[in-house]
């Protein structure tokens, strides 16, 4: 058979010339030198025996022994992982399994990406992994969440592998597998899968909220790159994706009560989120140690898909220019007088509460144009009706009307129970307003204005929570207010991945005097930050490279909370890099791979 003859071709292929070097450790570092007559091993391999800790990303915190280890030859396709704990919950057993059966996919991938022959890896060492949790019930993150493990690697018996790893809940569980995943590598000289063996380490994060968030209004973007990215998060130890699924440009979001919301709003019939696919999503982030928080942005941020409303639901939509009415076309702000609005609104509400699995809900709140309310009659007419003044204060008495009837809907449609609310910082939440109108037990406030933004101390001295996603460092759209009147201002300044590694919070707030030092009430209250991919100049072809790898630096950042700067980081740093890239992310590159073989 002809056909034959070809896969013959392919199957006969696989010799490779013997190299001419090889890697050797010295002074704890792996250097290139004549391979000899001895055996040649990969740089993967030296550097695992090496220094093992000098490649794991983000660096454990914590209880590292930094004991030598010792690599064990596995067989990729003999890996087993198996659920413990008392009173585990069959829904959390179930997640355990899935993420050891996700675990167990990526080792045999990871074999299969270097090598033709993984197969004739059968017969060498298995690995037997058991995951203890203490906490048998919690299957959903929630900021106190515990995400703790240790991890014990042993060599029972000649060929015999067992990781023990305790948590205290799933989630820690989890990150237990990543921590496992690299220390794992394929050496393509000697083919062989490595694991190393006989270390125990324990670790947890620094902070709780490590985030992404993600516009998906401007561009739209397809489920399967949002599973892409979150597996990614994963591998970082990422734990919150923040989804900003609707905006002034398109309605994704399929509402069960309204569906025109997206048949008028979105892009193409196509490029919407159902309820399934956001449901599945859900789960596909969850078993990945990865929660969604949902974004319905209001009062201003919205327009397409409200055009069937009527009742003036929605103002300024389209207006002409645009620069008074908003900060970017096309405008579009809720009617805060409008009852049918309100209707919409509350049915919004209770379908994304139905379809995510989140504690909290981000209820946007930036960028509220005055202007564009008070030039809309029915507004103003309402306005003087009821006796608030056309004033910069009247108008945000009508925007805090607005928010708190929005609130009270969010609550009633979550069957009435009260939850937090993540905001936007706006002029709603500047100094001169805040005290009135928002209250730091119900709400946390996302900074985006600079590091250096004076409101950031005032807001931790009310005793906000907050989250910093300041532009100057982790805007990864280059947005930076460049695209707006942008001219020849294209993507400019780029945020180079230093710069994301070393923005520090403690730091921020330690010039502006804050008290940072442990148990400081600042300690409580900066839960994490946000990576931002705003999408007026990203989609789906963009999306990796500008997530990757920049978004790992802000995970070691939040996860080990470093003292040292990027370039004590850097090795390591590209090694993670090159890790995402083996799984499939398009990541962009940093340096040249002489960087990765050369340690600095
Ligand atoms: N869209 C929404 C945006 C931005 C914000 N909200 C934004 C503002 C300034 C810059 C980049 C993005 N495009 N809904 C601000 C939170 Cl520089």
């Amino acid at each position: 058979f002809a056909l034959y003859g070809i896969f013959a071709c392919f199957s006969t292929n696989g010799e490779v010339e013997k190299p001419v070097w090889t890697w050797e450790c010295r002074e704890s570092r792996c250097e290139k030198v004549p391979a000899g007559e001895g055996e040649a091993q990969s740089l993967a391999a030296c550097r695992l025996s090496c220094d093992p800790w000098a490649t794991l990303w983000p660096q454990p915190r914590g209880g590292l022994q930094r004991t030598p280890g010792r690599l064990v030859a596995l067989s990729p396709y003999s890996v087993s992982v198996e659920a413990a704990g008392r009173d585990l919950q069959p829904a959390v057993r179930q997640l355990l399994q899935e993420a050891g059966r996700i675990f167990h996919r990526r080792v045999e991938r990871k074999a299969r990406v270097h090598s033709k022959q993984a197969r004739a890896d059968a017969g060498r060492g298995s690995l037997f992994v058991t995951l203890s949790v203490t906490d048998g019930h919690t299957r959903s993150y929630h900021t106190d969440t515990s995400e703790a493990y240790s991890l014990s690697i042993s060599e029972v018996t000649p060929g015999r592998v067992n990781a023990a790893v305790t948590a205290d809940t799933f989630f820690g569980a989890r990150h237990a597998l990543e921590t496992l995943f690299q220390l794992t590598v394929y050496d393509d000289i000697k083919k062989q899968l490595l694991l190393l063996s006989d270390i125990n380490l324990s670790d947890s994060p620094a902070f709780p909220h490590r985030a992404i968030a993600l516009d998906t209004a401007r561009s739209y973007f397809s489920v399967d790159s949002i599973k892409r990215t979150i597996d990614a998060m994963a591998a970082n130890k990422l734990n919150t994706f923040h989804w900003h699924i609707t905006d002034s440009h398109s309605f994704p979001f399929v509402s069960e009560t309204f569906p025109k919301l997206s048949q008028y709003g979105a892009y193409s019939p196509e490029k919407v989120y159902t309820p399934d696919d956001i449901k599945s999503l859900v789960e596909y982030a969850r078993v990945r140690g990865v929660r969604i928080i949902p974004e319905f942005d209001a009062p201003a941020h919205v327009g397409e898909g409200w055009q069937w409303v009527g009742d003036n639901a929605t103002v300024c939509f389209k207006a002409d220019p645009w620069s008074q009415y908003c900060v970017e076309p096309p405008c579009g702000q809720l009617n805060p007088t409008s009852e049918k609005m309100y209707r919409v609104l509350s049915g919004i509400y209770k379908d994304m509460l139905n379809v995510f699995d989140s504690d909290v809900f981000h209820m946007g709140g930036d960028e509220v144009n005055m202007n564009c309310w008070n030039t809309s009659e029915v507004i103003t007419d309402w306005m003087d009706a009821n006796g608030i003044p056309r004033t910069e204060e009247g108008l945000h008495e009508l925007w805090d009307r607005f928010q708190s009837r929005a609130y009270s809907l969010l609550v009633e449609a979550n069957g009435k129970k009260e939850l937090p609310v993540i905001l936007w910082t706006s002029t709603l939440t500047d100094v001169a307003h805040v005290d009135k109108y928002i209250d730091n037990k119900r709400y946390i406030l996302q900074i985006w204005t600079r590091g250096t933004d004076l409101v950031i101390p005032e807001l931790i001295k009310k005793g906000f929570r907050v989250i910093f996603s300041n532009y100057d460092a982790l805007y990864f759209d280059c947005g930076f207010g460049a695209w707006i009147g942008s001219g020849n201002n294209w993507c400019s300044p780029y945020i180079g991945w230093q710069k994301v590694y070393d923005n520090n919070v403690w730091d921020l707030l330690s010039l502006f005097g804050i008290d940072v030092g442990e148990g400081s009430e600042a300690r409580k209250l900066v839960l994490g930050s946000e990576a931002a991919l705003w999408s007026e100049q990203a989609d789906e072809s963009a999306l990796d490279g500008r997530l990757w790898p920049r978004a790992a630096a802000l995970a070691e950042r939040l996860w080990t909370d470093p003292k040292d700067d990027w370039k004590s980081a850097e090795h390591r740093f590209l090694i993670q890099r090159q890790r995402l890239v083996d799984e499939g992310i398009a990541a962009d590159t940093i340096e040249p791979e002489w960087c990765l073989q050369n340690q600095g």
